[in-house]
């Protein structure tokens, strides 16, 4: 798994993907991370990567030509390496959401070219020329879409094969049938007077197995009536999460 991410702070990919899960990944070479500056392409005396909007208004806007000659870089260096082109995505608020699921789809093809913005925006002509798909992390705006790339590549790096051990398995994390994962305990068995319900202890795994699953369905009405709508929609509730949800209402 490739990313090749064209940033105007490279600092900020390398300074974060080396810690944890995403660090241990790249150290076992799992995935691969490389930086394309776009202002290390410029070809005039100021580096310039942006300038102002064409209508006037506030704000800066990334310029193309710079864009452009980072994204000749980086095919033109894979061809020579014998690696497959990629997929270019744009993180912007404008984008698909980014879920559970895609970064699923992601951790299944062979990378991608991320271009993170920073300033007001990017030129049009760029975006509808060379950008494959824009990637929203949220309905907010952030500085620039660095975060964003972080947080697409560690969605998408835990879940390739190798990476999670069987006890940080992803198999069972919040959104993997579209709920909210249920409350989870650990040693003592009492904290502050309240203690671990007792199913936990019983050491009976169908006993258990239903009430984490009547805890995740009761816990998405809750918090996120709309999951808990589609994951109905999409027939992903048995009859026993309809009976759980029912006694739930009282
Ligand atoms: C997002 C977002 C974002 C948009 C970057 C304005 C700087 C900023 N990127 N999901 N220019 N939300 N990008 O806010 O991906």
């Amino acid at each position: 798994m490739d990313f090749e991410v064209i940033s105007v702070f490279p600092e900020l990919i390398a300074g974060v993907l080396p810690f944890g899960v995403t660090g241990r990944a790249l150290n076992e070479q799992r995935y691969r991370v490389r930086c394309w500056n776009p202002r290390d392409v410029t070809t005039d005396n100021y580096r310039r990567v942006d300038d102002r909007p064409y209508g006037g208004g506030p704000g800066m806007v990334m310029m193309a030509e710079p864009l452009g000659r980072c994204l000749e870089g980086i095919r033109r260096t894979r061809a020579q390496e014998g690696r497959p082109d990629l997929r270019v995505a744009c993180l912007s608020p404008q984008g698909t959401p980014l879920s559970q699921q895609k970064a699923q789809a992601l951790s299944e093809g062979p990378g991608l070219i991320l271009l993170c913005g920073r300033y007001e925006a990017i030129d049009q002509r760029f975006l509808d020329a060379e950008v494959d798909e824009e990637i929203s992390i949220g309905d907010f705006v952030v500085s620039g879409g660095e975060l964003p790339a972080l947080l697409l590549i560690d969605a998408v790096v835990r879940l390739l094969p190798g990476v999670l051990h069987d006890a940080e398995s992803a198999t069972q994390d919040s959104f993997v049938d579209g709920l909210l994962d249920c409350p989870h305990y650990t040693r003592p068995e009492s904290v502050d007077g309240v203690p671990v319900p007792s199913v936990l202890l019983s050491g009976n795994h169908r006993d258990i197995d239903r009430w984490r699953r009547r805890q995740s369905v009761l816990a998405t009405l809750r918090k996120r009536p709309d999951l808990l709508e589609k994951a109905r929609q999409e027939g992903r509730l048995t009859a026993e999460d309809f009976r759980d949800l029912e006694d739930g209402l009282y």
